[in-house]
């Protein structure tokens, strides 16, 4: 189905068939999160930490009018070397647009979310999702993702919703928008670079199976949507909360005096919270995503064995 707009890496394909697990990846991270060439590198290891774990890396993005699932070598250099002012950056409103503009697009959560659901994948492991950001209340600035991630049937592994925004407020969104927030080896609902976010996460799982079985009831249910796992930094990577609040401030603090809006919000604090932290925070957001590849690898294999 849909095979002239979705096309499939050979290798992903092969999996899918011989019900072997598949994990998505995303591409605003590439082309928006992360400066090149890290960005470049970061994506090659993130792939060959979901194969070492064994299953199979597909990352989505929107190149030549197609959405690509499973990226060769050369895409996925020529898409992280382009500078991220020239590729969009896709959500759910920009993905049908980005593809009539035969324009090349990066898949933000929401839109690997979609595009990993039409590709017949339920697993997808990312850094930090969007989230609702500070002062919602007046700019209105709540990330697509949420939304998302009450629609679609894929489970989320982040590091949680990153520390840039307002957690508590994100955290109640994802209630009332029914979707399961699931803490992975500890009480505490992680903050991204940091371990600890001061917060109860709602949920707790300690065992891959677990989430595996908790998305495999949720269709058996008919409650729609997927699920999000919130994985913390490993212990030896994280920048603690105390050091992070004021640097996050700070960079909050320049976006409103610079009127920093809309979609490049998030691009301008990661940017800003690199060079202030002096490049630690690009460290630790490389090894989260690692982690949550590993993660996302164990349950998509439990999902498989399940299937
Ligand atoms: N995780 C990272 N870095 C990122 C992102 C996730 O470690 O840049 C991206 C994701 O694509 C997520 C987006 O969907 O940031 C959130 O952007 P916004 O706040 O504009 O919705």
């Amino acid at each position: 189905m849909m095979n002239d707009l979705i096309a499939r890496a050979p290798e992903v394909a092969q999996a899918q068939a011989e019900g072997r697990p598949v994990v998505a990846l995303e591409s605003t991270i590439i082309t928006h999160g992360m400066p090149y060439p890290q960005n470049l590198e970061t994506a090659q290891r993130v792939e060959a930490e979901v194969r070492a774990a064994g299953a199979v890396p597909a990352t989505i993005a929107v190149m030549d009018g197609r959405i690509r699932v499973g990226l060769d070598a050369d895409s996925l250099e020529a898409l992280a070397s382009t500078p991220g002012t020239q590729v969009m950056k896709l959500s759910r409103a920009d993905l049908a647009a980005c593809l009539a503009l035969r324009r090349t697009g990066a898949t933000t959560v929401a839109a690997t979310m979609i595009c990993a659901d039409l590709a017949g994948i339920q697993t997808f492991a990312t850094g930090g999702i969007g989230g609702v950001h500070r002062g919602a209340e007046t700019s209105f600035d709540v990330s697509a993702d949420l939304q998302e991630l009450a629609r679609t049937p894929v489970t989320v592994v982040a590091a949680g919703a990153k520390a840039i925004l307002d957690l508590p407020k994100t955290l109640e969104v994802l209630e009332t928008l029914g979707v399961p927030v699931i803490a992975f080896g500890q009480d505490q609902l992680p903050a991204f670079w940091s371990r600890e976010s001061g917060l109860t996460a709602p949920l707790r799982m300690d065992d891959p199976a677990q989430i595996a079985a908790s998305a495999r009831l949720r269709r058996r249910l008919g409650l729609g949507g997927g699920q999000l796992v919130v994985n913390p930094i490993p212990r030896d990577a994280e920048i603690s909360r105390a050091q992070m609040i004021p640097v996050v401030e700070q960079a909050l603090a320049e976006a409103e005096a610079q009127g920093i809006a809309a979609k490049t919000v998030t691009p301008f604090l990661l940017q800003r919270i690199y060079e202030l932290t002096e490049g630690r925070s690009l460290v630790a957001n490389i090894a989260l995503v690692l982690n949550n590849a590993r993660l996302a690898a164990r349950i998509a294999a439990a999902m498989a064995e399940d299937a």
